[in-house]
């Protein structure tokens, strides 16, 4: 250390004793007075101020220009807005110890999409992918006072349209093909068609005299339990000349890593290597803990001044992805610290059809409800958005790994060299960003392109001559098999990539034995939701079943008169053509159906839950054939009915509430096997467990016809048989409508899972009044509901809670279960976990009303 410290001072001896670090000013609206200009007409145009968002859709809305996009049928009655242009301005002056600065740069952390940027009437940038970010050197054009700066964004539409003209042939995907940008946003069947515009993120105004610090880049060398090999790579732009000292210590644990003297040099890059002796392991949720090392790094010269102080998060862990040649096809899997994972997770759409640019922060956090439901992973899908940094911090915080596609979807793509040079640097910058995060496990290409191109027939579609569809395929084995892979193999060599998922189309029988499959056969396909059980796959990465947001939800975005099943600016709201019916056709062969709107709400949830279950359950019980079951999808980009477990306003539907028990590391499983009722317990455990297994057989008046103990040794990571009960046993002696069969899996005194098994259809159950008793207590601060207690004298069924304002309005809310099943002899207390109120007023929780519904009543 000494020796160190004596060479420091030698090494720096000459450099300048100034405030040498990079420092910046943010232009966001909050500090700064942004207009946009409203251009009535040829003649009448107004510069309006820019709220909290640079989103041209608030913007708009927050003028009072437009009505709230989002509410009833207004989105219908936008298409004006992404047609034009619109420009935003702002002007700013510099405080002295600004403008003196040796070096000032403006920097764009990203625009929607097209724009061109102007300071003090020059033209200094034109960007053109969403998905980018920009930097200019503006020390010779800024001004000490009055620097104005003005962007121009171009309709992406256009741009869009304008691209495709120039091709020969027209691409799947239309105009959304050629441009950088969201896909979900030209609308998708979950999704309006509100194309915005915007600055993404704050403008900076970065500035210094003899070094910046850019960015640092981990690299794991080699991982083993006694020691992690790391390399660090530091980015910056540096003037000075010189040794200076570099520290790396733990923030949390305080261990010091490295204390050495570096050199800077003029190629901006330094590369260190270091070691973490007996390194803990990164594990995802439900495996162990997700350990973290906050990694300080701390460059300082002579005087200890500091050039930068960073943290960046390290987490050890190895990662593989698994195919491996079997009897059947080829395994799919993924190894985490040399241990086969089941994948449970879900498919995560943007938060916004806008992206709620700036406060994403403050909305629902999506990445702790994955993990309270026992996720281990989440798919980032492709017709989306690479995530903000905030998101692969919760996941990397939650132990939530990350499939993450590149933001291409459902469509084929140029292949010219502008845009494969764009698409290029939006690659290079983005797995810069997100290849630290120990979350991230595997880049796919895309999302549905292969299975596009060989199954949706577009080559009839859009007549393509033979050579047209050898281009349009080369174009896409150039972007997907040969550049994103080989950028890859130069910036993050260590995670998986998969080109395309699917690999192959879900009618196909082999997209049963290998590689990933999206089974649209329930839904889009309109089987049965037992066709699950005999399409499980390997990995199953989609599949999905719709169903209506909470009525708080509903009640939020469309006026009372707007609430029932016929209304039109409903229809607006549910964007897949044919969902409505395929919500009713599924209903009609398992419920009674009902025009009472609540009432359809509640059952939709109901059967979105029932399909889920069947699938989740058939996808864990062939473990270790299946080795994943990630559900399409886990939230809404706006109010929608939509395959969501968790709306836009954050509540969790029917099935999202029954994940608790379909993910837990332990699953009771009752299944129908020709005449058997095969029992059988599923553990992700890492540990054998010694549990009981308790069946019970009731009747739907309240009496316990029979029952039965299993003592049952559960071997980690099993998935087996434990109980099998002839059918005709049972139907010979009660009546099919009258009963159900209760079990539950019991470990020391907890309940670690339950099941229940009916022997007929919902529709066709006899069920009656289970008389339910429940208790709420109040919260004496709050005043809010706090405990509900609930006991009940006969069987009920999708027990399910609701708080109600006076006037009626329901209350968002979670609940620690919710929708659940309850028996004579039991009693279960459920806690308000968190409650928002319609109208932003608190008083609203006071005194307000809960009520309950189960199938019981509503059948
Ligand atoms: C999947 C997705 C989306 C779509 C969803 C529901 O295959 O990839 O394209 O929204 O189906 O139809």
């Amino acid at each position: 250390m000494k020796k160190y410290l004596l060479l420091l001072l030698i090494g720096t001896h000459f450099l300048l004793k100034s405030d040498a670090q990079d420092s910046a000013k943010y232009l966001t609206p909050w500090n700064q007075q942004w207009e946009f200009l409203f251009q009535q007409s040829a003649i009448d145009s107004s510069w309006l101020k820019v709220p909290y968002t640079f989103n041209i859709y608030a913007c708009l809305f927050h003028n009072k220009i437009i009505p709230y996009f989002y509410n009833s049928s207004n989105s219908d009655s936008l298409d004006w807005v992404k047609e034009k242009a619109w420009k935003y301005r702002t002007a700013f002056s510099l405080e002295k110890n600004i403008s003196q600065k040796k070096n000032i740069i403006l920097h764009f952390d990203g625009f929607d999409t097209y724009a061109e940027v102007f300071l003090n009437d020059k033209k200094i940038l034109s960007a053109d992918n969403f998905f980018r970010s920009w930097e200019v050197d503006v020390k010779n054009i800024l001004k000490e006072t009055d620097n104005q700066l003005l962007v121009i964004f171009y309709p992406a539409k256009k741009m869009g349209e304008q691209k495709a003209a120039e091709l020969p042939y027209t691409l799947p995907g239309g105009e959304y093909s050629f441009i950088r940008k969201p896909a979900f946003q030209f609308g998708w069947d979950f999704a309006p068609a509100l194309v915005p515009c915007g600055i993404k993120n704050p403008v900076q105004l970065i500035y210094w005299d003899d070094f910046r610090f850019k960015d640092i880049q981990i690299h794991q060398q080699s991982l083993t339990d006694s020691v992690a090999k790391l390399s660090a790579v530091i980015f910056y732009q540096n003037n000075l000349k010189g040794n200076v000292e570099l520290r790396i210590t733990d923030t949390v644990t305080h261990q010091t890593f490295w204390t050495r003297i570096i050199e800077l040099n003029d190629s901006g890059k330094t590369e260190i290597h270091f070691e973490i002796k007996n390194p803990k392991r990164w594990w995802c949720n439900g495996y162990g803990a997700p350990y973290l090392y906050h990694l300080k790094f701390d460059l300082l010269y002579y005087n200890a001044d500091t050039l930068f102080s960073v943290v960046k998060n390290y987490g050890a862990r190895t990662i593989e992805l698994i195919q491996k040649p079997d009897s059947i096809g080829s395994s799919f899997y993924f190894k985490l610290n040399g241990v086969p994972v089941f994948i449970k997770g879900a498919n995560y759409v943007p938060i916004g059809t806008n992206e709620l640019w700036f406060n994403e922060g403050q909305r629902n956090d999506y990445v702790l409800d994955a993990a309270q439901a026992h996720m281990n992973m989440l798919r980032v899908w492709g017709g989306g958005i690479y995530q903000s940094d905030l998101f692969y911090d919760r996941c990397d915080k939650n132990g939530i790994m990350v499939w993450q596609d590149f933001p291409f979807a459902c469509a084929m793509y140029p292949g010219d060299s502008v845009f494969i040079n764009n698409v290029n640097e939006e690659i290079k910058e983005n797995v810069l960003r997100i290849r630290n995060h120990p979350s991230l496990v595997m880049w796919c290409g895309n999302n549905e392109i292969k299975e596009g191109w060989f199954n949706w027939g577009w080559q009839k579609q859009f007549h393509y001559s033979k050579s047209d569809s050898m281009k349009i395929w080369n174009d896409y084995q150039n972007l997907f098999e040969k550049t994103i892979p080989s950028i890859l193999k130069s910036v993050d060599p260590q995670t998986p990539y998969w080109p395309s998922s699917p690999s192959i189309g879900w009618g196909h029988k082999e997209s049963l034995q290998q590689g990933d499959v999206h089974y649209w056969g329930v839904w889009w396909g309109m089987e049965p939701f037992s066709s699950y059980i005999s399409h499980t796959g390997r990995f199953v990465s989609e599949y999905g079943f719709q169903s209506f947001p909470s009525m708080n939800c509903l009640q939020r975005y469309l006026k009372p008169k707007e609430l029932h099943l016929y209304s039109s600016a409903l229809k607006v709201h549910q964007k897949h053509q044919t969902g409505f019916e395929t919500i009713q056709t599924y209903l009609k062969r398992d419920y009674d159906t009902t025009l009472n709107f609540e009432n359809y709400v509640y059952l939709s949830q109901l059967l979105q839950a029932e399909g889920m279950s069947t699938a989740i359950e058939a996808h864990r019980r062939v473990k270790p054939y299946c080795m994943g079951t990630m559900y399409w999808q886990l939230n809404d980009c706006w109010p929608a009915i939509s395959w969501s477990s968790i709306d836009f306003e954050g509540n969790k539907k029917a099935f999202h509430y029954q994940l608790n028990r379909l993910y837990n590391t332990y699953l009771l499983s009752m299944v129908k096997n020709n005449n058997d009722i095969e029992c059988w317990i599923i553990s992700d455990s890492l540990k054998n467990c010694d549990a009981q297994l308790q069946l019970s057989l009731w009747n739907f008046s309240g009496k316990l016809l029979w029952s039965k103990n299993v003592a049952v040794n559960i071997p980690a990571l099993s998935s087996k048989i434990y109980f099998q009960l002839a059918l005709d046993s049972i139907l010979k002696k009660y009546d099919s409508t009258e009963i159900v069969l209760h079990s539950k899996l019991i470990q020391g005194d907890k309940m670690i899972s339950s099941a229940d098994y009916f022997f007929a259809s919902p529709k066709n159950l006899n069920l009656q009044n289970p008389e339910i008793k429940f208790k709420v207590t109040t919260d004496e601060k709050y005043k809010m509901p706090r405990t509900i207690s609930v006991s009940c004298s006969k069987p009920a069924f999708g027990v399910s809670f609701y708080a109600q304002r006076n006037d009626g309005k329901y209350l968002g809310f979670d609940l620690s279960d919710n929708f659940f099943s309850i028996f004579p002899d039991e009693y279960k207390e459920i806690n308000m976990k968190s409650m928002s109120a319609y109208s932003g007023n608190g008083e609203d929780f006071v005194n307000c009303k809960v009520s309950m519904k189960c199938l019981n009543e509503v059948k």
